[in-house]
């Protein structure tokens, strides 16, 4: 499993998801003696833990993908244009073959403490099991959605059905024939969920607190002809990708709301939802989020998509969003997940009218009675962002810990890579960052990945022993965010995105929302500068 029995590295990766199997090869190919470190039993981070149900991708194949060798993007064949998770999962695993990446990573390894040692300037890993690593550098690729988020719900232990959250799905998968399953959560993940078991259940209830704005998804096969034509378009995409806002192939259109007559905008809007993709959220009309009138004319749209949907009209308004704009959450692609809801054995549940109240031995209870359920399978959601780095005890210098000080000062990252008083330390997909919420997360977790590959090279060309961001550097990047954050209509909507989904999170934007293309630039600037916003030692 790993090609040098020492536990002594230039770089310590932890996670071996999309991100960490890149920057681990990335360091590796420049000579580098790397070390992944990895809690599952193999590769795939977010597509090995995600296998739910109705798991699937909402970027596009072509966009989801590495763009570092041709000849992987020669290779390897999508099958439709949203591949399901298993293809990802294969994906990946087919990448870790293809470059051997396996050797230098140890699985089933969750790493529970990282200590920085100033006198040598390295760092300390100690894992759940008692073991520990060291190497110069560290990087936390642990991922922005992968520490799972339970409700407190009375009574959970009394509860005789099985329960799973769809984060922590079963590998050998669940048979629903002849179960009354209930689902709590309508996201991303949640509707997933449902309108893929609905058929295979006896009964499914769904409890929503919040209606959800989604798109459906248009999902063709790819055959052969397809994979040859996305291949002539490749060269072009992947300087495209990186030179949009979002990270994916399209970006803002260039047409004003306020040009347009009232059918121009109709017609509009109608071009970009035939496209099944996310390309409607912010290729239509970027200034849904921050013009709260486009906002509120996009809203309608969507809403007159679901009472078209849903037979029932008490039932269509119980499914329409009410009290946040089109855009402001994560907007979901879906398949039939509205035709759901006409199912004779679906039942869909508004918590904040009848709010759930306890567990029992044999269900859930609201205030307007009580749900027999076998199987409750929660589609809550994650800690977003900052889940997985609190997770691990991380000491910079003085002993400090990431989160007390995160507690204390508020989320403060560098460009959302580097924290200051935590030296030779890197984090993908961290808050701050457009990878955090607002990328197609290849683009933007490569772009962090090379970012970080060519900041370890040039700390230690230049014989330093350690770099970190000037706390100066880092508030400006803060009070850039923060400015940037409050000038759109998304710090208004209860999200993942602004942390209020985790009780005493401070309500925050969580990911960096000037854009992809102008992070990268940020980004690129500070390296031609030599880094000069870093302090060295
Ligand atoms: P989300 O988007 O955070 O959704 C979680 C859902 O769970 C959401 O509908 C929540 O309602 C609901 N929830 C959470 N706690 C409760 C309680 N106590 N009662 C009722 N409902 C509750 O997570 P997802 O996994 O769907 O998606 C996360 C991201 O992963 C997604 O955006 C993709 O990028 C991939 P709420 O909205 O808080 O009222």
């Amino acid at each position: 499993m790993s090609s040098s029995s020492s536990s002594s590295f230039d770089v310590l990766v932890v996670g071996a998801g999309l991100s960490g199997l890149y920057q681990l090869h990335q360091l590796r190919e420049r000579g580098l003696r790397v070390r992944g470190l990895e809690a599952g039993t193999d590769v795939a981070g977010t597509w090995y833990w995600n296998r739910y149900p109705g798991a699937r991708c909402d970027s596009t194949a072509e966009c989801y993908q590495y763009w570092f060798s041709d000849e992987l993007l020669n290779e390897w064949n999508w099958s439709e244009r949203y591949p399901a998770q298993a293809e990802t999962e294969r994906y990946l695993n087919y990448v870790a073959d293809k470059f051997d990446l396996r050797r230098d990573i140890q699985f089933n390894t969750r790493v529970s403490a990282a200590d920085f040692v100033a006198a040598t300037g390295r760092w300390t890993l100690t894992t759940q099991t008692g073991e520990h690593f060291d190497a110069q550098f560290l990087v936390l690729a642990t991922g922005g959605l992968s520490t799972p988020a339970l409700p407190s719900i009375a009574g959970f232990e009394t509860f005789q059905g099985s329960s799973f959250h769809t984060g922590r799905w079963p590998h050998e998968g669940l048979d629903f024939t002849g179960k009354r399953v209930g689902v709590i959560g309508t996201g991303a993940t949640g509707i997933q969920v449902i309108q893929t078991i609905a058929p295979q259940v006896e009964h499914l209830t769904v409890f929503q607190r919040t209606a959800t704005y989604a798109i459906p998804m248009r999902n063709p096969e790819y055959d052969a002809a397809r994979m040859a034509e996305l291949r002539q378009s490749y060269p072009a995409m992947k300087e495209l990708v990186h030179n949009t806002f979002t990270g994916n192939d399209y970006d803002f259109g260039t047409v004003l709301f306020s040009d347009l007559t009232p059918a121009e905008r109709e017609e509009r809007l109608w071009t970009y939802w035939r496209d099944g993709s996310l390309k409607f959220w912010v290729g239509a009309f970027g200034e849904l989020f921050a013009d709260q009138t486009v906002n509120d004319y996009v809203s309608d749209f969507v809403r007159a998509r679901i009472r078209e949907r849903v037979q029932d009209p008490q039932l269509a308004a119980k499914l329409s969003p009410k009290d946040y704009g089109f855009g402001t959450r994560r907007v979901p692609l879906e398949s039939g997940y509205f035709e759901t809801f006409n199912r004779a054995n679906v039942t869909l549940v508004d918590t904040t009218e009848t709010p759930l109240e306890c567990f029992t031995a044999t269900g859930i209870k609201t205030r307007a009675g009580e749900h027999a359920l076998d199987v409750m399978i929660f589609a809550t959601g994650f800690d977003a962002g900052t889940g997985a780095l609190t997770a691990i005890d991380i000491r910079g210098r003085e002993g400090l810990l990431l989160r007390a000080a995160w507690a204390q000062d508020g989320v403060r990252a560098w460009l959302g890579l580097q924290v200051h008083g935590f030296p030779n330390m890197f984090m993908i997909m961290a808050p701050l960052s457009p990878a955090a919420a607002f990328c197609n997360v290849p683009t933007c977790s490569q772009q962090q990945a090379d970012w970080i590959a060519n900041c370890i090279t040039h700390t230690r060309a230049q014989g330093s022993k350690s770099i970190e961001p000037s706390a100066q550097a880092e508030a400006a990047w803060g009070e850039h965010h923060d400015e940037l954050a409050n000038a759109t209509l998304v710090p208004k909507t209860k999200s993942w995105y602004m942390g209020t989904n985790i009780a005493g999170k401070p309500r925050r934007l969580l990911a960096y929302v000037g854009g992809a293309s102008t992070y990268r630039h940020a980004c690129d600037k500070v390296a031609a500068e030599g880094y000069r916003d870093s302090v060295f030692s």
